[in-house]
């Protein structure tokens, strides 16, 4: 078994068996049914009987950073003193691959730019006992469902999409990379008590519509903050329809409605993925064990009398969704959208239509995608606008290559990019529109607000599963619907499309990879070149007292939308995640202030002068006074920025 490097055989056995026992105790204890995720949090918890108001203290089994924010996290497990992390972790290199050229000229490019982060990373994940997957062999939840993930486990990682692996039956919790060094170094994790949102879902998917169609409508219904504070357990027969990629497609996307996770319950699909992902000693034990990687049934009977609130969607009569543009509640179905658009003076021609990153980047996924690309091949007829693919990992990549569904996408003239995060994060040199300029694009991405993909704030971005995603590419227009409309082929004449079948599994099983792996052997130093740009050795920080934070002054008071990619933007910026000084530059930078007028800037109170609030916050610093901001509803919700 190859892939007892990753899970050991023997771990996993005396895991399952201290899961048992713990959640045995956990159940007689509180002397009721239990949800899934209680079983899986109680079995992880230092005292199950705490009081609903106090955080819990958690036994984190894995922790799992992308290159973006390990910087910050190593730069801080640094001051520790520690010579290796507590429990097993990995890095994962994957955001800062630009898209541009395609795959083996981006992946060079990144390599080249990113060389010394990239070099700091791999020599301290060798030092500190970290597992390193090099730059190019994937996005980091896609490598984890495939090689890391296993029932009933709870893992942290730093960053917000980590709720992906909660298909596969665990909890899986997004954190700043302070939380992810606390664990590193041995402490508990403290979580406060999570409320519990049962979501029950019942019939099968039909026709067009998938497993992305179900967390549109999921956003739609509890929209972008719906979720703030409570697990989403996902129940019902319709939830035992879904395959594991699937599902992980949904809790995925729990991130955009501000759920701590998301967790479906173990079935017949998620043995079978961990059997085709070498993970045939995890399924052999969790397939006897299904009582505890469920619900109790009284829940499902039941269910408001265990969850703290339960929403029902039935998936027969689920139409695919297109949401956008600049929220993911913002929903219609995709036979509304030419309406909406022409009503809200959308730009109608579709600039660029991108499938893949961590969201919707399965095998599945591929194959779904490429069936409507073979149909218009057969017709001859290639996209009408800019196609980009990104496959989430080395191991996706090598199999639809072999099984044809990237020549397929190659011959309607797509462009395939690096298995990386790419334009998903605003790191795409797009060329084809000016700054400013009003245009459309469509993605099977996770988020769509202002700027995220391209910097520009005229793009209006929209998001649907990858295959109404394709369609749309061949039809190059946001006035077009595939389930009604003919498309016309190379010899003039129309033809519709049939909706994809689902594939599941690939037939010869996956390409199996690890070659972007380096184990790590417990040598060498971290490496930092004294005059870097982008890495800098932290300072450890002062402990206040409580009378420092009398009379302080207001830097800002925010108003709206202030979740942390209005704190600190990404795109450009992700240069200097590893360089306090520098990223402390970005500050606010689109925080609508109620004190100003233009977002990013507050008044300086010495000088009376309105300028950027970083400005403003590092004179106050200047002069040794203290700061603090005032907060509106969803503060900090979104991605894992510290
Ligand atoms: C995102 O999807 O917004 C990111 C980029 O993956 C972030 C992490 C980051 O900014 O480093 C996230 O989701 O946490
Ligand atoms: Fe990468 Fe996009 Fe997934 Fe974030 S949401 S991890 S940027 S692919």
């Amino acid at each position: 078994m190859k892939n007892a490097t990753f899970l050991n055989p023997k771990e996993i056995a005396e895991f399952y068996s201290r899961y048992k026992k713990n959640v045995l105790a956990a159940r007689k204890s509180l002397a009721r049914p239990m949800t899934l995720a209680e079983k899986i949090l109680f079995a992880h918890a230092s005292d199950y009987s705490v009081q609903k108001d106090h955080p819990m203290e958690l036994q984190v089994d894995r922790v799992l950073m992308q290159d973006a924010t390990a910087q910050m996290a190593i730069l801080q497990f640094m001051q520790t003193g520690l010579s290796r992390v507590a429990v097993p972790t990995t890095i994962h290199c994957d955001h800062l691959i630009a898209a541009s050229a395609g795959a083996v000229q981006d992946l060079l490019k990144a390599k080249h730019e990113n060389d010394e982060v990239y070099r700091f990373l791999k020599s301290a994940a060798n030092k500190y006992g970290i597992g390193f997957w090099n730059p190019g062999s994937g996005i980091i939840h896609q490598v984890f469902l495939e090689k890391y993930a296993y029932p009933a486990s709870l893992v942290i990682g730093t960053d917000s999409h980590t709720p992906n692996m909660g298909g596969l039956s665990m909890v899986a919790i997004g954190v700043g990379g302070a939380d992810a060094v606390e664990v590193m170094a041995g402490e508990l994790w403290k979580l406060p008590r999570p409320k519990l949102l049962g979501i029950h879902l019942t019939g099968t998917l039909r026709g067009w519509a998938s497993p992305k169609d179900i967390i549109l409508k999921v956003c739609e219904l509890l929209t972008v903050n719906g979720g703030t504070g409570y697990i989403l357990e996902y129940f019902g027969e319709g939830a035992r329809s879904l395959s594991a990629t699937g599902k992980a497609t949904i809790t995925n996307m729990g991130a955009e409605i501000g759920a701590t996770t998301s967790v479906f319950p173990y079935d017949a699909h998620t043995s079978r993925y961990l059997r085709a992902t070498e993970r045939e000693h995890v399924a052999l034990i969790a397939d006897f064990i299904p009582e505890y990687l469920q619900a109790d049934p009284e829940v499902e009977k039941n269910p408001h009398s265990y969850f703290d609130n339960v929403i029902e969607i039935d998936l027969d009569s689920l139409k695919p969704l297109v949401v956008g543009p600049h929220s993911p509640d913002i929903s219609r179905t995709v036979s509304q959208l030419g309406n909406d658009a022409e009503k809200n003076g959308w730009e109608l021609q579709l600039r660029y239509c991108l499938i893949g990153s961590c969201t919707n980047s399965s095998y599945e996924d591929m194959e779904r995608a490429s069936l409507v690309a073979k149909q218009a091949s057969a017709h001859g007829l290639k996209v009408k606008c800019g196609f980009m693919v990104t496959p989430g990992s080395e191991q996706i990549r090598k199999t639809i290559e072999r099984d044809g569904q990237m020549e397929a996408f190659r011959e309607i003239g797509a462009v395939v990019l690096a298995n990386a995060c790419g334009p998903c994060i605003g790191m795409w040199s797009r060329t084809d529109t000016q700054k400013d300029e009003k245009n459309s694009i469509l993605t099977s991405y996770n988020r769509n607000f202002p700027k995220r993909n391209d910097a520009n704030p005229q793009t209006a971005a929209f998001i649907a599963s990858p295959e109404i995603v394709t369609a749309f590419a061949l039809a190059g227009r946001l006035d077009f619907d595939p389930m009604s409309d003919a498309l016309s082929g190379a010899d003039g004449k129309g033809f519709h499309l049939t909706p994809p079948y689902s594939v599941e599994l690939p037939e010869k099983g996956y390409f199996l990879d690890s070659s972007g792996y380096l184990e790590p052997t417990g040598q060498g130093e971290a490496i930092i070149r004294p005059d870097s740009e982008r890495l800098s050795i932290m300072t450890p920080f002062v402990e206040h007292d409580k009378s420092a934070f009398n009379d302080m002054l207001v830097l800002l008071k925010a108003k709206g939308k202030c979740t942390t990619d209005h704190i600190s933007p990404a795109g450009q910026w992700l240069r200097y995640r590893g360089h306090l000084d520098k990223i402390s530059d970005n500050l606010f930078l689109s925080v609508t202030n109620a004190f100003s007028s233009e977002p990013g800037k507050g008044r300086n109170l010495f000088t009376g002068r309105e300028e950027e609030l970083f400005k403003v916050a590092r004179y106050y610093k200047s002069k040794g006074k203290r700061w603090v901001v005032i907060a509106d509803s969803n503060y900090g919700e979104g991605s894992s920025r510290e």
